[in-house]
């Protein structure tokens, strides 16, 4: 650990003595950018533009392989950037992006950031062309925005700084050594090459200047991609699968009840009544997924409580598990929207947990906290009230899997995910809510969001053209934890008609539903409701996900011919 350490310190120091000396030779006029820029004849715009993204390669490249070296996924600039982003980003944006990208939310946003950095290399090179400090100014800005994103992560250390560091330096020293071998060999005073001269000496300067700036623009390229892979494949080390393939996990204490044979609706083009783990919808601020090994696991139970608690990994798994089939629902799933997964899966009682530790009176919250420094907060009474509020390490059959939270997560039934279902959970805090706010809390959403009642058509699917005759309407209703009591249906403007309701193993998880239609030809809206347990009907008003849940009923138009 101590060499470790002094290693970076000199790594530090090495990188600090770097940029000195860099400095100083602006000042010595020793440097390639050093020329005064009326007299500096640079190649054309393409190649300065082309010059301002091998730059930013090497910027990228060597972040990328400090940022592996240290074993610091999210150091990386560009997914510090995008980490960044997505916290700044405007509710509205990303309910947009949840909306319109689903799972991809993640993909569509590393994409935009390629443009975005892309865009901006080429600025920097257009701009070094003409004033050559000023483009390696902007070199440097990036890398500011890059120091700051990482800085400001919620589990940031100073550490967490180096790679944009040493990625400003690599780009600003590929750019002036770019820019240099892209000056033209003539002055701008003396004579022009004549290309329709083939004998001009001065044609072969021109060739051999292009043949040299072209040979260091590939090594540049090339050093870049090998730092950018040499990165990855360090970041390896940090990979968990090997660990949790490893894990074994004990048999339940308390085993589920058994899901009754006809819990799945046996129509094609029907929602699983359990979802494989590969198919699982996920939603998280994670751009980079934590990588939580078991083996150094630990969970701190503290705060309001007589005594606070640190649990292991093995010792965690030592406690009595129970195994639990729960629906969970994203508070940003819209009207008809498949944000929502069953899986059974196997925790501890976060109660007993609690109880352990002893949570003291007027404690209202659990604020947690994962890995990656996001936070979440639940209702400490919708813990408490005898629900199977659990601290869970398997799902359908296996460690969780790591983009589900591997190794340890919350799962709370009848809430919405971002108030109680916390992945890579590594820290519970009990508190009151006037106290602490969350990461989502703080954005506006509510503090308390019970799932709300939906039913969703799931055959036939939207805009489908079906024969006339006898047609299976089906679909998907929940309420966690007030359970299904009714699913209503409806042809356009016609009678709502009882659909028949699939039955389930408790209140905890979606109820399939099913209707015989007798379908006339012509274009049809058909139309779905649920009742809840407590006899409550879905309201037909629509409202938006934030702040606590879309309302709204569910249609499909079909075309029967
Ligand atoms: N650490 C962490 N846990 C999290 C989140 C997150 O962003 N970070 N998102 C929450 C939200 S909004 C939902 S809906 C569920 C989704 O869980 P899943 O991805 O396993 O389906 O996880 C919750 N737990
Ligand atoms: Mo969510």
């Amino acid at each position: 650990m101590c060499r470790w350490r002094a290693a970076v310190c000199r790594f530090g120091s090495g990188v600090a003595d770097l940029v000195a000396a860099y400095l100083a030779s602006f000042r010595s006029r020793t440097h390639p950018l050093s020329v005064r820029p009326r007299t500096q004849v640079v190649t054309g715009r393409r190649w300065a533009a082309a010059c301002g993204v091998l730059a930013a390669a090497a910027a990228l490249g060597a972040a990328e392989l400090v940022a592996g070296a240290l074993g610091r996924a999210g150091s990386s600039p560009p997914l510090a950037v995008g980490a960044a982003f997505i916290d700044l980003t405007p509710v509205w944006l990303k309910d947009f992006a949840i909306r319109r990208f689903g799972d991809d939310d993640k993909t569509a946003l590393l994409i935009g950031l390629g443009a975005g950095i892309t865009v901006a290399a080429l600025g920097v090179g257009l701009l070094a062309r003409r004033r050559p400090r000023w483009g390696l100014a902007a070199m440097a800005a990036f890398g500011l925005v890059g120091v700051t994103a990482a800085l400001t992560r919620p589990a940031a250390g100073l550490m967490d700084a180096v790679p944009a560091i040493v990625g400003a330096v690599a780009g600003t020293a590929a750019l002036a050594l770019l820019i240099r071998a892209a000056r033209r060999p003539a002055r701008s005073d003396g004579p022009r090459p004549d290309k329709t001269q083939p004998d001009d000496p001065q044609n072969d300067a021109a060739d051999d200047g292009r043949r040299r700036m072209l040979l260091i623009g590939a090594g540049v390229l090339g050093a870049a991609a090998a730092g950018g892979v040499a990165g990855r494949l360090l970041l390896r080390r940090e990979d968990v699968s090997a660990a949790r393939a490893e894990v074994r996990l004990p048999a339940p204490a308390s085993p589920a009840t058994d899901v009754p044979p006809g819990a799945q609706v046996r129509i094609p083009g029907m929602t699983a009544f359990r979802t494989p783990n590969r198919d699982f919808y996920r939603v998280d601020t994670a751009l980079t997924l934590p990588q939580v090994d078991p083996r150094a696991w630990t969970l701190r139970i503290h705060g309001m409580v007589d005594r606070p608690v640190e649990l292991t990994f093995e010792e965690l798994l030592a406690q009595p598990l129970a195994e639990r089939d729960i629906t969970l629902a994203c508070v940003s799933n819209q009207v008809g929207g498949d944000l929502a997964g069953n899986a059974r899966w196997l925790g501890t009682p976060l109660a007993a947990l609690l109880r352990r530790a002893g949570v003291r009176a007027g404690a209202d919250q659990i604020l947690s906290r994962s890995a990656d420094g996001m936070t979440l907060s639940t209702p400490l009474a919708a813990v408490l009230d005898g629900r199977d509020a659990l601290l869970a390490v398997g799902m359908n059959g296996e460690p969780l899997p790591v983009a589900h939270g591997f190794p340890a997560r919350l799962v709370v039934p009848g809430l919405y995910g971002y108030v109680s279902a916390t992945k890579w959970v590594v820290d519970l805090k009990v508190t009151r809510f006037a106290a602490d706010r969350a990461y989502w809390t703080r954005r506006g959403y509510a503090e308390r969001a019970p799932v709300k009642t939906f039913s969703r058509i799931d055959v036939p699917k939207p805009l489908a053209r079906v024969r006339a005759g006898r047609v299976a309407v089906a679909g998907t209703a929940w309420a966690q934890h007030r359970g299904v009591d009714a699913v209503e249906w409806q042809v356009d403007d016609g009678p709502w008609r009882q659909a028949r309701l699939a039955p389930v193993p408790g209140l905890d998880t979606w109820r399939q539903w099913v209707a015989e239609w007798d379908a006339t030809p012509g274009s049809h809206t058909l139309r779905v409701r649920a009742t809840d347990g407590t006899g409550a009907t879905q309201p037909a008003d629509r409202v938006p996900p934030f702040p606590d849940g879309a309302t709204g009923r569910h249609s499909v138009v079909v075309t029967v011919t």
